[in-house]
């Protein structure tokens, strides 16, 4: 087993400097009509949801500047990507009739059986975890098919490895697979899907092999107790030496820890433990005075390379979910003067200048999702404003004629928009921002287990 360090350890690692906690330029609202708050977000989800219907029904994402549509997973043949991402957000939000037209089109129209590559993470966080929620929403038992389907598809990526790594795409009618060369997130990213999946059929063999591919890499972890970020699915070994929380590894550390919320399954809430001591003491760095995380080689911990994107905020989320608050608060702080210095978080910075190494950014929900995540652990009024200034700047930025989009230029007044609403807009933050705004009466925020899509896997009230 890693001896966890004890906090001072980990901060005299990371620099010496003491935990810098919520402090920050931002000037945050000192009264605010919550409630109110909530009701404009979904009023703005409403407005873009009646954008899509119009001009993009069934499409995977809507072009919001232009009004026109782009697939997302097979070229030319569109899954309903932003529709499957929206129901769950949609019943919370109680627009019911927008919910049903959405199920109506699922049942009638979505079908798997697509001689075409699809590939297999992004399929299971989005399609199948957004079809499981929608299924624990209303209880429709054509959507739980329709997820145990796509499943059984997605597990012949996992079942053509010798080692039960998948594959990173799957033929999803012939179960050919291709691209062997993978990495953490992408082969550690299943476990609360295929494990709720398991729950609701009866068969455990989903959770086994998700687990069996995350403990694979886990096994491998060098005496730092840190993993590099790539593997290759037939060789079984890494095939790079960088350790990263960031893209590439992000969701299978918040997977451990899910897994051990959702099944109680205490060997991955070791595992998840162990880990976040590993980056704390090896991987957390200062510069000028903040907390980043950036690469480094597993098993010397010497910094392999100084980017950390908007993505690798979920950290600060899960550090607290973990028992890791402070080191959470110190790694929002990070952000948060960011968000304070560019108004947008970049997609991409360098740690030791603070400077973007990009201009566009892809409309990411990761801030508010640490936030939440943090708010659910003691409720301190500072998380809920500081969405609220990643609310209004989203809003300001990025509302566009049809709906909301990325931007392709952050460094322009008025920032230039790019041209592009990602399906994860309709299921990550829109939903963050109104469960912590609105507080609504069908979830129960004390149950509740969102998963790296923020689909909800556990939480809704009579569920
Ligand atoms: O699809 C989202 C998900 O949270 C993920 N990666 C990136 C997306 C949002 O930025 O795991």
């Amino acid at each position: 087993m890693i001896r966890s360090p004890n906090r001072r350890h980990a901060l005299s690692l990371m620099g010496g400097t003491a935990v810098a906690g919520l402090t920050g330029p931002p000037v945050l609202a000192q009264s605010e009509d919550w409630a109110a708050l909530g009701a404009d977000v979904k009023a703005e989800f409403r407005w873009a949801w009646d954008h899509y219907v119009d001009r993009a029904w069934g499409k995977d994402e809507i072009n919001p500047v232009s009004g026109t549509s782009q697939s997302f997973f097979i070229d030319g043949h569109d899954l309903g990507l932003s529709l499957v991402e929206a129901l769950d957000t949609l019943w919370i939000m109680e627009l019911d009739d927008e919910f049903q037209a959405g199920v109506d089109w699922v049942k009638a129209r979505l079908d798997f059986d697509i001689d075409g590559f699809a590939q297999v993470f992004e399929t299971n966080i989005r399609l199948v975890g957004g079809l499981l929620s929608a299924h624990l929403a209303c209880g429709d038992p054509v959507l739980l098919d329709k997820a145990k389907d796509l499943a059984d598809r997605l597990m012949k990526a996992f079942d053509a490895s010798p080692h039960g790594l998948p594959y990173r795409y799957v033929n999803l009618k012939t179960g050919a697979v291709r691209d062997p060369e993978t990495n953490l997130a992408e082969i550690g990213t299943y476990a609360t899907e295929f494990g709720l999946l398991g729950q609701l059929t009866g068969e455990p063999k989903y959770y086994a092999a998700a687990k069996r591919a995350m403990k694979h890499a886990l096994d491998m972890r060098s005496d730092k107790g840190l993993m590099a970020a790539n593997i290759h699915a037939e060789t079984g070994q890494f095939t790079s030496r960088n350790a990263s929380i960031d893209v590439y590894a992000d969701s299978f550390y918040e997977y451990l820890w899910d897994s051990w919320e959702m099944f109680g399954d205490a060997e991955m809430k070791l595992w998840a433990e162990e880990c976040l001591a590993a980056m704390i003491a090896h991987q957390g760095k200062r510069y000028d005075g903040r907390l980043w995380f950036p690469m480094v080689d597993y098993e010397t911990g010497a910094v392999t390379g100084t980017s950390q994107t908007v993505l690798g905020g979920y950290l600060a989320g899960l550090l607290g979910q973990v028992g890791r608050r402070a080191e959470g608060d110190d790694f929002l702080a990070s952000y948060t003067e960011m968000q304070a210095r560019y108004t947008i978080i970049p997609e991409s910075i360098d740690v030791t200048t603070g400077l973007p190494r990009g201009k566009r950014t892809g409309l990411r929900p990761e801030f508010a999702d640490a936030c939440l995540n943090l708010w659910l652990g003691d409720r301190d009024e500072r998380y809920r404003a500081l969405t609220a200034l990643h609310y209004r700047a989203m809003k300001e930025t990025s509302k566009a004629a049809y709906g909301y989009t990325s931007l392709a230029d952050i460094t322009t007044r008025p920032m230039a928009q790019g041209d592009n609403c990602p399906g994860y807009w309709w299921s990550e933050q829109m939903k963050y921002y109104y469960l912590m705004f609105a507080e609504p009466k069908r979830v129960d925020l004390g149950k509740l287990v969102l998963s790296t899509e923020a689909n909800v896997l556990r939480g809704f009230v009579g569920g």
